[in-house]
This record gives C-alpha cells, sequence and structure tokens, in this order.
C-alpha cells in the first residue's frame, strides 16, 4: 500500500481536489486515489471516514489525515523537499505563497459565477464586472510573476511550483467559459493546461458522466 492516499470528488468539478492532485501527479509522488462522488446538493456521502470537515481534498499520511488544500500541497512540499514544490529563491517562494493564499482566500466572484466544469462549454456565462475584476486581478498577478521570476520555464514561477497547481483550475474555468485573455497571460494559461497531470485530470473529467445540479448553475 502507498504511503499516501488522497481523497478526492468529481474530477469535473472538483476544483480543490484538482490542486493536490495535479502537484502529486506532476510532480511523480506515488499515492492511492480514491473518488468520492458529489451528491446534488453538492455533499459527499461516505467522505465522514477521512476527513474532519466532511469535504475534499484530504491526504491521509500514516493513517492521518490532512485536510484543506493549502495544508496539504505545504505537506506535501515538507515530505518531499528534493521535489522543490515551493520557487527555490526566497522572495519567489514568498510571492508563490501569497499568490496561493489569495487564490485560497479568494476570487470568490469568479468562483461562484463560473464553477469549474470541465467537460461543459459555457462562453460568456457567468461573466459581469466583479467577475471581471477577479479576472483582471489574475491576468496581473500571472503577468507579474512570469515577468519577475519565470525566466526558466514557461510557468508561473518558470519551473512547475505549487503556484501552478493551485491557478490550474482557474486556467480551465477560462477555457469553460471562452475568457479572452491578454497574450502574455494566454501564454501562461495555454502552458499550464498543457502540462501531463493538468491533460490526464481533464481527460478523466471528460469521461464523467455525473450531473451535480448545485454545480450546474446554467444547465
Ligand atoms: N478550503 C477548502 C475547501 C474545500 C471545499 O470546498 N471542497 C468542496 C469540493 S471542491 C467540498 O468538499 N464540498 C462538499 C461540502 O462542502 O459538503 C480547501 O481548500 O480544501
Amino acid at each position: 500500500m502507498k504511503p499516501l492516499t488522497l481523497a478526492i470528488a468529481n474530477k469535473n468539478y472538483s476544483s480543490w481536489s484538482m490542486r493536490p492532485w495535479v502537484l502529486l501527479t506532476q510532480a511523480g509522488i506515488a499515492f492511492e486515489e480514491i473518488q468520492l462522488k458529489f451528491s446534488d446538493d453538492g455533499g459527499i456521502p461516505g467522505i465522514g471516514p477521512y476527513s474532519p470537515t466532511h469535504q475534499v481534498p484530504v491526504l491521509i499520511v500514516g493513517g492521518e489525515p490532512v485536510w484543506d488544500s493549502l495544508a496539504i500541497c505545504e505537506a506535501v512540499a515538507e515530505l518531499f523537499p528534493a521535489k522543490h514544490l515551493w520557487p527555490a529563491a526566497a522572495r519567489a517562494r514568498q510571492v508563490a505563497r501569497s499568490v496561493c493564499a489569495e487564490m485560497h482566500a479568494g476570487f470568490r466572484n469568479l468562483r461562484d459565477a463560473m464553477p469549474m466544469n470541465i467537460r461543459a462549454s459555457l462562453p460568456g456565462k457567468g461573466m459581469s464586472p466583479a467577475v471581471q475584476k477577479d479576472i483582471d486581478r489574475i491576468v496581473s498577478l500571472w503577468e507579474s510573476c512570469r515577468a519577475r521570476f519565470g525566466d526558466e520555464g514557461e510557468l508561473m514561477f518558470g519551473q512547475f511550483s505549487i503556484a501552478d497547481a493551485y491557478y490550474a483550475p482557474v486556467a480551465t474555468r477560462f477555457l469553460t467559459y471562452a475568457v479572452a485573455l491578454p497574450a502574455a497571460a494566454q501564454r501562461y494559461a495555454d502552458a499550464l493546461l498543457a502540462l501531463p497531470a493538468v491533460q490526464a485530470w481533464m481527460a478523466q473529467a471528460r469521461r464523467e458522466t455525473g450531473f451535480v445540479r448545485a454545480d450546474e448553475p446554467y444547465a
């Protein structure tokens, strides 16, 4: 049995599950996956034994739960220091932590109006001035991280880091809702979406057939 087990929900809808799954997969860290399914109201039957919050994602490490996506990513970075999951340079690492915290705590308008729905095509749905403001801030942080820290690759801090895993579900939303981006932000979104782990998650999401009413405001 693998020492790490990650419990997630539907790959089509569960943006918080996507982050640590992409992190572990892209970094080549072996883990066992337990996939539970949302009920129509967005709850997760069967999550009780795994997660003290009754939410996904939850990572089981040596039989003990680590819950909440940001804590999971931090725990994985600490367990696998050789994978360099945060940028190496101190200032880049501080900014990477800030942009992850900003995602974790914010962008509520975007998250509410454009819920992740990888297999759907919903151009123009959900757009409003408040959502555009969230998008403008994301574009600005992507552009500034790329310009300042992105020399060594195509990703937010050059090489793959937790920040990319954190913004992968945003890039899938921009695809689903056909959000127009400036060129540099679009280049970053394309590089992010092209990561093998992101491609794998999206392919599996597209094969899912479960329809979750709570995540389908436009159906
Ligand atoms: N802050 C948490 C949010 C987790 C979260 O909202 N998960 C959703 C699925 S993406 C969930 O478990 N929903 C079920 C529920 O709240 O009953 C994290 O970052 O992991």
